[in-house]
């Protein structure tokens, strides 16, 4: 297996209640696999054997043979993504200095927590269909981007992620049904910023 899914750094009752057992279980078993299974499955006999992470194949996107684009947009985005996703989640650990310095520089740049956490839910609102919500740092500015399907900032060549999160249905529906809005007031409770 060349490109892996990370380990859980916790139990998969951890995020109760924000986040309940059942959907971490699927959502990481069954889904995050999927994506692991789907991008090493290209890789054989193509120049994805010449890269050591899925980070540098997707900063690398745009140069790569346009036969192999659709996997990795969809399979390898899809394993970043989540290994992103559940590292953030502030579990059993003390904040970090950048996270720390991060909630400086939001509150600097938003005015307060309670205004960037409005316009983070909203902009996650507005990704019609399936995609991500994300917190960068780019050139200096924190901007909150979305992207659709499993795209993320790394293929536009941003490297500084604080935040991300999957809006898919498969993320919140067996808890949230269609409440979009309070899954993502909820999930951020589970991040650096809650
Ligand atoms: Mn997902």
């Amino acid at each position: 297996m060349k490109f892996e899914k990370i380990k859980l750094p916790y139990d998969s009752n951890a995020l109760e209640p924000f986040l309940d057992q059942a959907t971490v279980e699927v959502h990481y078993n069954k889904h995050h696999t999927a994506y692991q299974d789907g991008i090493n499955n290209a890789v054989s006999g193509t120049e994805l054997e010449n890269f050591n992470s899925i980070e540098e194949v997707l900063l690398n996107y745009g140069k790569l043979d346009d036969g192999l684009k659709t996997v990795v947009r969809n399979a390898g985005g899809g394993l970043f993504n989540h290994n992103f996703y559940w590292k953030q989640f502030v579990v059993n650990r003390e904040l970090s200095e950048t996270e720390l310095s991060s909630l400086e520089k939001i509150k600097e740049q938003y005015g307060s927590l309670d205004e960037f956490k409005n316009e983070f839910v909203s902009k996650g609102l507005s990704v019609f269909g399936s995609g991500w919500v994300w917190l960068v740092e780019n050139n200096g500015q924190l901007e909150i981007i979305t992207t659709p399907n499993q795209e993320n900032p790394l293929m536009n060549g941003i490297e500084n992620i604080l935040i991300g999160v999957d809006v898919w249905e498969h993320a919140y529906y067996l808890k949230y049904k269609n409440n979009r809005k309070e899954y993502l007031e909820n999930i951020l409770q589970l991040t650096f910023i809650k």
